[in-house]
């Protein structure tokens, strides 16, 4: 086996430098519309995929059917009393394409209210799993585990005529969506509150009732929820958890599948798991230095010490955003409004002066700007919620509106399955040679 391994390193060490010297010398040349630098290097700014929830300016950031963050936060309903905009209003703004009124997300919030049983099997099979697994292996297992609820299986099982095939997924997708909640605040008590769970509360708005399960009262909390679930849903359709549940969704896989793949690539580090990097990262210093408060020269060598590691700054860079991200920024407004000297919160800071100038400074990073993890967990902190190990599932509970309401659509435009074209490193030399032709050139 050993040896197995040795001959491997050697072959991919060898194929890895001659597709380096390919894309030196070939890069820009084209299969098709594209280049050969795009197919090897992550599909980077090839447009393939329609979602028509949500659309990434690189500069301005996320628009959700054409709406930005700030105004959302102004557009939307709010719940009593509260100035953040219900989850529940941008899930119908993804549906429906317009902004909706107090009644249409009641409507939204009691519909939810009363889907959101959960069977006790599902939690018997989380149940099975050790207690150290991780929060989102907890997470997908459990909706797995729910996937014997899917209408989209059974009824494909009987025969649904395809023109039904929205119909399932409408009614798959608002019952994951209702449910949830309740399985992620499960797995939250069960993991890290001694098993003692807390029965929903059919009053609240969902995110609301989110933090009620999971043991946390105070309204500002409630607030971050309502902001953290909106500002997480979506982010176009070719970030890895969305394009994963869409081409999953692609094979008529139920919703349930489709989601739980989806959540299977949120759980990566370089994706949604970056939440729980951040933090672990942020505490690893404080714990290295000695101090709650690093000064900004102590940060800098930190990371400094972070890139000769040969690891990312977690919480730094984007595939498409090339600004700081406007979701950062009102986690920022909301970190000022309502905890402006909360220490973690005034580190988180320190870092956004400090690293951007580094990063920028090795050449190569595309975007040496904040992303959504980078703030997040501090609020959390600030509220008791230490947890970092969880923070992804939250990350998971709100990115299931944008993907679901995406999939209804994919259902309802009937979207074929998805299935682009690979090559091969041996079929490109050939083809770079004139020896043979490339499909799609
Ligand atoms: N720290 C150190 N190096 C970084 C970096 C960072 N934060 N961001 C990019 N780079 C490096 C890349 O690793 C790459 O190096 P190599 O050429 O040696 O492989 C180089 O800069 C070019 O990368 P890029 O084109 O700028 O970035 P990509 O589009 O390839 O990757 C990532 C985008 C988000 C994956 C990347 O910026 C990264 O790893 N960031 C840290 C992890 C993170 O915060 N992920 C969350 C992203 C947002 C999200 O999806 N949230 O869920």
């Amino acid at each position: 086996m050993q040896e197995l391994k040795v001959r491997f390193k050697e072959k991919a060490d060898q194929v890895s430098a001659e597709i380096k010297g390919i894309l030196k010398e070939h890069g820009n040349r084209k299969i098709g519309e594209v280049t050969l630098s795009q197919i090897y290097q992550g599909m980077r700014g090839m447009t393939g995929l329609v979602s028509e929830t949500s659309l990434l300016d690189a500069n301005e950031g996320i628009r959700f059917r054409g709406y930005s963050i700030p105004e959302l936060q102004e557009k939307l309903p709010k719940a009593k009393g509260g100035s953040e905009p219900l989850p529940e209003g941008l899930f119908y703004l993804m549906l429906m394409g317009e902004l909706p009124s107090e009644e249409d997300v009641h409507e939204i919030t009691s519909i939810l209210q009363r889907r959101s049983h959960v069977p006790n099997y599902v939690f018997d099979t989380i149940e099975s799993l050790p207690l150290h697994t991780h929060p989102m292996t907890q997470f997908v297992v459990g909706i797995m585990a729910l996937q014997t609820e899917s209408a989209f299986s059974k009824r494909y099982a009987a025969g649904m005529n395809k023109k039904d095939y929205w119909d399932a997924a409408f009614e798959d997708s608002l019952d994951l969506l209702a449910r949830l909640p309740r399985i992620a605040a499960y797995i939250y008590r069960r993991k890290y509150k001694n098993g003692d769970h807390i029965q929903p509360n059919g009053l609240l708005d969902w995110a609301g009732n989110f933090a009620h399960m999971m043991g946390y009262e105070d309204e500002s909390f409630k607030e971050l929820m309502r902001l953290y679930m909106t500002i997480h849903a979506d982010h176009e359709g070719g970030n890895v958890s969305a394009h994963t549940t869409h081409l999953v969704g692609s094979a008529l896989s139920d919703p349930f599948l489709s989601f739980a793949a989806g959540m299977n690539g949120l759980a990566g580090p370089l994706h949604g798991l970056a939440n729980q990097e951040v933090i672990k990262w942020i505490m690893e210093m404080q714990k290295e230095l000695g101090t709650e408060t690093p000064t900004k020269e102590q940060i800098a060598e930190y990371v400094q010490k972070t890139l000769s590691n040969g690891k990312v700054v977690p919480g730094y860079g984007h595939a498409v955003l090339r600004k700081t991200d406007p979701r950062f920024t009102a986690q920022m407004e909301f970190g000022k409004k309502h905890m402006p000297d909360a220490p973690l919160v005034n580190v988180v800071w320190n870092i956004y002066d400090v690293v951007p100038p580094i990063l920028q400074s090795l050449g190569k990073v595309k975007n040496p700007w904040p992303n959504v993890d980078a703030h997040s967990g501090a609020l959390l902190v600030h509220y008791g919620m230490e947890e970092y190990e969880f923070y992804t599932v939250l990350f998971g509970v709100s990115r299931a509106m944008g993907v679901l309401a995406s999939l209804c659509w994919d259902r309802a435009l009937a979207l074929p399955i998805e299935r682009p074209k690979s090559v091969t490193t041996e079929s490109v030399k050939m083809w770079l040679e004139g020896k043979d032709e490339i499909w799609g050139e």
